[in-house]
């Protein structure tokens, strides 16, 4: 009896095997399956697509949802009916059918479906190297096969989209990509807005109007039939409401009106999150007021990076007088270059669809990446209850790696965070494992927490390793790896240490030394690895460098070695290491005892000492000295002690291999008290630097700012 159960079952798990659960991207609103199971198609269906009559819909086609991109599906046997509420919809129905027979099978189902959200998509808004002209071929299907329907063109660093030379029309290559550009996303069911983005130098005359207009044109005549116009990041003269508003309703009426193919105008404002309202300014009230009410108004939410809900939602409709067509910042990275975004696009509410008019998805510069978070946003905005961002993502990644899917997540998880930045905004790493270790209910010792990361790290090693080797989806992996390579650095800095903690804890005294020394050096060379790498491939000045596994993984291993190198360093008869083995290029010494701790920050360019706020009290003859730990080419240096005419009390010296050499100080002015240095120091090599008090007197001074530029 009980063998005979057991058989059904596994029975069962083949056909269930065999049958794969139907899953359709995104997620049909409602289907009803009303045959006896799948079969396999031996002939292709037959299929009827039909776009429903709206002045008289007939019988046929009452079961269509009518909402615009809306569509009803029928499979009866070797036949399928399609109507679409409009051509999107009959798009819809059709790739709906495609995902459906795309293992050669079909099954008798019903279904009504219609998107959440009238217009989704991207806007291609970042700073940094636009996407490349086959990027975005292919970004349109990825698109059309996950029902988004908007593209907008605005990339910051097109010239011809912004500053200087939007009043140009493009070169002859340039416009022939867009033309393609284009007719592909037409041909994938995608509107093509090109945007200006003319405020920085835009005058308000005529002649500026003209030249706008006229640009359109040279646009319309390539093929594009939907415009926008970004004021945004923008100061001065371009940002006046009444003057963006005249201009963008006279543009509406004499362009946009006059073409009878032309969607409606959108407008990303410059006042477009709310931390920059300025309530008495009342700028985006005289929008909502001035502005022709088929226009639409783009909004980051409550900040410029920011998960939308409800109430923020409320608060922007009820200023611009209309739904808010929604611009999200993720999962741009042009804020924190040295990461990637590949988690989840969690975070926004779920019961705000109705309203928006719109959403759109800046994504980062890596095209291929960003598909991870641009299949969630598909799901989220064609049908927000059914969203799970987890699921979805896992998803996401199976399309991306059918075959690897499961080491594309492992490393994904390390590389979702945005890192300390700017705007504030953070993302989950490795969420249930923080978890785990952040619970003190759990009690975990040393000999636990190595046990533990040992895993992790083997595991991303492992999946790291896979992914190098691997030749599927080669775009992706040449946008990933060199977070690949870091993240494999990271692995084994992370097994290196946790050697060392085993070290600690398993042996006896006696024979632990010569191993637990020989670990320690292997995971500070490996520190120097991954900061050589890093500095190998800084793409931005200003966030250089390649960070994974920033938010819990590196910290957590930082913190277990420092715990396991002073407890080797509490045997009183061994040596005492350091702690902190972070590779840093600039240290600080100082013999003035204030100075000593004081943190040196490098970035990009720029090294700069950490403020103090506290009266430092410098003696006579003391010292700051920064170290380099490469040579460094000076630009510039200059610092603020509060104290005017402190320049002649202090001496400045730079040291290239053995021999110092001083270098002048001068104030500005005499009321002044930043100090900066004479035209000699631009170009002079330094491996360190050294302020010293030689006023023969006790110094007190402010430390508001000592920095300097290297080349
Ligand atoms: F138009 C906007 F809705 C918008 O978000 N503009 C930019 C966008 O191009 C960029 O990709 C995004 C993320 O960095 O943020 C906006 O750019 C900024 C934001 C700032 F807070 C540029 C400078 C800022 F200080």
């Amino acid at each position: 009896m009980r063998y005979f159960f057991l058989s059904v079952v596994a029975l069962l798990g083949l056909v269930a095997a065999a049958q794969p659960p139907l899953k359709i991207h995104p997620t049909p609103h409602e289907l009803t399956y009303t045959g006896a199971g799948w079969h396999d198609l031996t002939a292709p269906l037959e299929v009827k697509a039909e776009v429903a009559d709206k002045r008289r819909i007939n019988k046929r086609q009452t079961k269509v949802p009518l909402q615009r991109g809306g569509y009803y599906l029928r499979i009866t046997g070797g036949e399928a009916f399609i109507v679409g509420y409009d051509e999107e919809g009959r798009l819809n129905g059709l790739e709906t059918l495609r995902q459906i027979t795309q293992n050669g099978r079909a099954c008798d189902m019903e279904i009504r479906d219609w998107p959440d959200v009238p217009f989704r998509g991207v806007v291609e808004g970042f700073y940094g190297t636009p996407w490349t002209h086959q990027a975005r071929l292919d970004q349109f299907e990825f698109y059309h096969r996950h029902k988004l329907n908007v593209y907008l063109y605005g990339p910051k660093d097109d010239p011809y989209h912004s500053t200087p030379l939007w009043r140009q029309p493009y070169p002859a290559k340039e416009a022939a990509q867009l033309r393609e550009l284009v007719e592909k996303a037409k041909a994938c069911g995608v509107n093509f807005y090109w945007a200006i983005h003319p405020g920085q130098d835009f005058r308000w005359t005529e002649a500026d109007r003209d030249s706008l207009l006229w640009k359109f044109e040279a646009m319309y005549d390539l093929g594009v039939r939907s415009f926008a116009v970004f004021f945004d990041d923008i100061w001065g003269e371009g940002t006046k409401a009444e003057n963006q508003a005249g201009l963008l309703n006279y543009i509406n009426e004499h362009f946009i009106h006059q073409k009878p193919d032309v969607a409606p105008l959108i407008m990303c404002p410059t006042e477009y999150n709310r931390a920059w309202v300025n309530e008495q300014k009342g700028y985006l009230r005289t929008l909502g007021e001035t502005l022709a009410e088929d226009i639409e108004i783009m909004w980051t939410g409550n900040t410029v990076v920011h998960c939308i809900d409800r109430e923020s939602m409320e608060w922007v409709n009820e200023r611009i007088r209309r739904k808010a067509y929604i611009w999200w910042n993720f999962p741009v990275t042009d804020y924190c270059r040295d990461h990637l975004m590949l988690g989840p696009a969690y975070g926004n509410g779920k019961d705000i669809a109705p309203m928006m008019s719109g959403f759109v998805s800046n994504p980062m510069e890596h095209a291929e990446a960003s598909k991870i978070a641009l299949y969630g946003i598909a799901e989220y905005t064609w049908n927000m209850e059914a969203f799970e961002p987890y699921t979805e993502w896992w998803d996401a990644l199976k399309e991306l790696m059918p075959n690897h899917t499961t080491a594309l997540s492992t490393f994904a998880r390390y590389a979702q965070d945005a890192g300390p930045n700017g705007h504030r905004f953070r993302r989950d790493e490795c969420e249930t494992e923080a978890a785990f270790f952040a619970d003190k209910t759990n009690k975990l010792t040393l000999a636990d927490t190595l046990l533990y990361t040992a895993q992790y790290c083997r595991e991303l090693r492992a999946s790291v390793e896979e992914l190098l080797a691997c030749d599927e989806n080669p775009q992706l992996l040449r946008e990933l790896r060199p977070w690949l390579l870091q993240a494999r650095l990271l692995a084994d800095y992370g097994l290196t240490v946790c050697a060392l903690g085993q070290e600690l804890t398993d042996r006896e005294e006696c024979d632990r030394v010569d191993y637990f020394l020989t670990y320690y050096q292997a995971a500070r060379a490996l520190k120097r690895q991954m900061f050589d790498l890093e500095n190998s491939d800084v793409r931005h000045p200003l966030q250089p460098g390649i960070k994974v596994g920033e938010k819990w993984l590196l910290p957590t291993l930082d913190a277990t070695l420092a715990s396991v190198v002073r407890c080797y360093n509490s045997d009183s008869y061994l040596d005492d290491l350091d702690a902190d083995i972070n590779i840093r290029p600039f240290t600080l010494k100082s013999d003035v005892p204030q100075l000593a701790s004081q943190p040196v920050a490098a970035k990009g360019n720029n090294v700069e000492v950490r403020p103090a706020l506290e009266v430092v009290k410098w003696p006579a003859g003391a010292s700051l000295t920064i170290e380099c730990l490469n040579t460094v080419t000076l630009q510039g240096l200059d610092f603020n002690f509060e104290r005017c005419g402190i320049a002649s009390k202090l001496t400045l010296e730079v040291r290239h291999g053995a021999t110092w050499q001083p270098v002048s100080l001068l104030h500005y002015k005499a009321d002044d008290p930043v100090v900066h240095t004479g035209g000699e120091l631009g170009g002079m090599q330094a491996d360190a630097l050294r302020l010293t008090n030689t006023s023969g007197q006790e110094l007190e001074i402010k430390l508001n700012r000592f920095a300097f530029t290297t080349r």
